[in-house]
């Protein structure tokens, strides 16, 4: 089965998500587009890919222990035509991806090491304009994270949680 491990986002966020994508669709040319779909919504910590057992991936992710911390939507991109939304998150992604990926080399299960550029995709096959157009930057707390799995049915993309673990709260004071 293909695995990643990535981050949920807030409904409000992925509110905010949905209805920067509407905004694109106007500036989107006639070439059908892949739109992320709501529940496929999220940023990515590692890409494990192909993966025969996925028990062995959750008892090193179990060993992960970090802190929740904030992340605001902040600014779009695109790499080819795939287009995103960036955040600013004070590092909390990167420092959060690097326990995990730390965690799943302890324990031999690959991973692809390209270094992460945390981001959300919210299109495929986009081949618009780049507009001024920007998702409002809302704000949430990310306070836990998940193994995932993605199917293609029908063409389509399926991402299903298969675990989840909480983050521990930032200590007071
Ligand atoms: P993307 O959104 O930029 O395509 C599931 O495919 C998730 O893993 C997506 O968020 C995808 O990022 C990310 N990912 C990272 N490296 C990948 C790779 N080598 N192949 C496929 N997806 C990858």
């Amino acid at each position: 089965m293909r695995l990643f491990v990535a981050v949920s986002l807030t409904d409000a966020q992925r509110a905010a998500l949905l209805a920067y994508q509407r905004a694109l669709k106007k500036s989107a040319a006639d070439a059908p587009v892949n739109w992320s779909r709501e529940e496929n919504l999220h940023l990515t910590l590692a890409f494990i890919g192909e993966y025969p057992d996925p028990a062995p991936v959750i008892r090193a992710l179990e060993e992960v222990h970090a802190l929740s911390y904030a992340l605001t939507l902040d600014g779009v991109g695109q790499f080819g035509d795939v287009r995103w939304v960036g955040v600013s998150d004070g590092g909390g992604t990167v420092r959060l991806a690097g326990e995990v990926r730390r965690a799943l080399k302890a324990a031999g299960i690959p991973f692809d090491p390209k270094p992460v550029k945390p981001h959300i995709t919210v299109a495929r096959k986009f081949r618009g304009e780049v507009s001024a157009v920007l998702p409002e930057s809302v704000r949430g707390e990310i306070a836990a994270f998940s193994l995932m799995r993605s199917d293609r049915i029908d063409g389509r993309l399926r991402y299903t949680k298969i675990w989840e673990t909480k983050l521990d709260p930032p200590s007071a004071g």
